[in-house]
């Protein structure tokens, strides 16, 4: 498009949650072909996945490829992270000033900051006294770190401390998983991929992106029409081993109303029980990993390899924390009110701060001296999750209020992307310097991705979608839950209408009440 672009990066390299997330098992739980640039033919032919679920190194080494690839890396800086962006309403500039001081003048400000980049670490009463090692999942060294005859210890129970416990447990001495709260998980049916499969995949990955970006979630998978409740035992069963076996995250679309109806829900929730029922041998341990008390798939849930297998081993331990909450760090490990750990390396798999955390963390200032962490106090505020008001020319990419981690997020990164670019075409062509939502549509926004949540089960459950995983933070769903193909149509409609719920000014509106 001709525009001068620069990427700050607060990292010294490209990847994000693929470069910090670098622990043991860290995998994703979208297939390979599916998590992938759809940008461009070329890429997706020559690019080979070795695996149907990739792993983090492979992961960062395609996201290396692309930025070699497309020459990205003259326009990233990297090792700069924005303190502050204040905009001039004069001007219709944003003043962009990095932790290092430098500054910068910019039209647009687009926050690609992640849902899930800002780590969130617990403090135990005692913890300066350990004398062993700490490390947060999301904040993984960069040197190899070795766990042979380690006494280690997880903390957390989400998709990154399930995904490192069979790894850990293989390698470490000992290791002590403390859970809070028991989470759901599929197997994943993971496999390499053959030549023919990674054939068949490019002789039609149109048709591939096609589905993909009429689904639901972005994944491929639609919705089986019927109701779980609907069907008889036996033909749930069959529906639910097949997809077990197959799907990973499709799990959840194998009767329509899974997410959508306790009763149903219930029949999905029941066999997943069963299956870990069958993989536990220890009773007790098998009963404290039973998730209870929350829908299926209305907390994240994770796609394993191995993880409830790995307590069957003698040198792995559960430590229900829910039961026996930690108490305190020694200088020798954990004591919770059940007993004293010995260890020498504790591992935080304890999550982030997610949707909000990273947008929150620089001062973000619009017009009017309107701070982003003062217009977003009781939760964030968008029109259609790409954009504030009072805040012009600023664009969120993959952020609340949109369909983000309820999501693949490269499906959702780049319908919201290609809009973006349409927007500044449109920009360019009529003149506009300005682009801001209204107050009236964020408004009805937010009703309406509450509208959504309500019609699901996920409001039913304290998750990191609706704030409950940091203390104080506002109560609200952040994720647009109607799905990415809905959202691109309603991004759609908002330019067939002239960009409804959006101002457009040739003039800046700051400069109007100069006299
Ligand atoms: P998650 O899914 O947010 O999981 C964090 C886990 O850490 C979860 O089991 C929490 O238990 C647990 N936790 C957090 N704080 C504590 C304390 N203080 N004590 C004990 N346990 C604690 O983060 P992940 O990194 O696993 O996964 C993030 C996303 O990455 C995932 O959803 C995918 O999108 C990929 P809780 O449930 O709060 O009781």
């Amino acid at each position: 498009m001709g525009k001068e672009v620069l990427v700050l990066e607060a990292s010294a390299d490209v990847g994000g949650v693929w470069h910090h997330n670098g622990y043991p098992g860290a995998r994703c739980d979208v297939e390979s072909y599916d998590y992938s640039y759809s940008f461009s033919p070329e890429l997706e032919q020559e690019w080979r996945w070795s695996e149907r679920y990739a792993t983090q190194p492979e992961i960062l080494r395609y996201i290396h490829h692309v930025v070699e690839r497309f020459d990205l890396r003259r326009d990233i800086r990297f090792n700069t992270r924005m303190r502050s962006a204040r905009y001039d309403e004069e001007q219709a500039l944003w003043l962009i000033t990095a932790e290092d001081g430098a500054q910068w003048q910019a039209r647009y400000l687009l926050m690609c900051v992640g849902q899930l980049s800002t780590t969130k670490a617990p403090s135990f009463a005692g913890q300066e006294k350990f004398t062993g090692r700490i490390i947060h999942s999301g904040l993984w060294p960069k040197e190899p770190v070795s766990f042979a005859g380690k006494r280690v210890g997880i903390i957390g129970t989400g998709s990154s401390g399930m995904q490192m416990t069979p790894i850990i447990a293989q390698q470490a001495e000992h290791l002590t998983v403390f859970q809070r709260t028991p989470n759901y998980s599929i197997a994943s049916a993971n496999a390499p991929v053959s030549d023919e499969e990674d054939q068949r995949v490019k002789a039609s990955y149109r048709a591939r992106r096609e589905q993909a970006w009429n689904s639901p979630s972005g994944l491929g998978f639609m919705p089986n029409k019927q109701s779980a409740l609907q069907a008889t035992p036996q033909e749930r069963e069959q529906v639910y081993e097949a997809a077990w076996n197959r799907l990973g995250f499709g799990f959840a679309l194998a009767y329509y109303d899974i997410l959508l109806d306790q009763a149903a829900n219930d029949t999905a929730a029941d066999f997943i029980r069963r299956k870990i029922a069958a993989l536990v041998k220890d009773p007790v341990v098998r009963d404290k990993l039973t998730p209870r008390g929350h829908p299926f798939g209305a907390r994240r849930p994770s796609v394993d390899s191995g993880y409830f297998q790995a307590f069957n081993r003698a040198n792995v331990e559960l430590a229900d924390v829910r039961e026996a909450p930690i108490v305190e760090f020694t200088a020798t490990g954990l004591r919770t009110q059940a007993k004293h750990h010995e260890l020498d390396m504790v591992i935080f798999a304890t999550g982030f701060d997610a949707f909000t955390g990273s947008l929150l963390k620089p001062e973000i200032v619009g017009r009017g001296g309107m701070a982003l962490r003062e217009k977003w106090a009781q939760g964030p505020v968008t029109q259609l999750g790409v954009a504030v008001a009072d805040f012009p020319n600023l664009f969120i990419v993959v952020g609340p209020g949109s369909p983000s981690l309820l999501s693949n997020v490269l499906v959702s990164t780049e319908e919201q992307i290609d809009w973006l670019a349409q927007l500044l075409r449109h920009m360019d062509d009529s003149g506009a310097l300005e682009f801001e939502a209204t107050h009236a549509a964020e408004r009805d926004w937010v009703a309406h991705v509450n509208q959504r949540a309500r019609e699901t089960l996920y409001l039913s459950t304290d998750s990191y979608y609706n704030g409950a995983e940091v203390a104080g933070k506002p109560r609200v769903f952040m994720p647009y839950s109607g799905g990415v193909r809905g959202y691109r149509r309603l991004l759609q409609n908002c330019v067939a209408r002239g960009y409804e719920g959006f101002e457009l000014r040739n003039q800046p509106l700051g400069t109007r009440s100069t006299p």
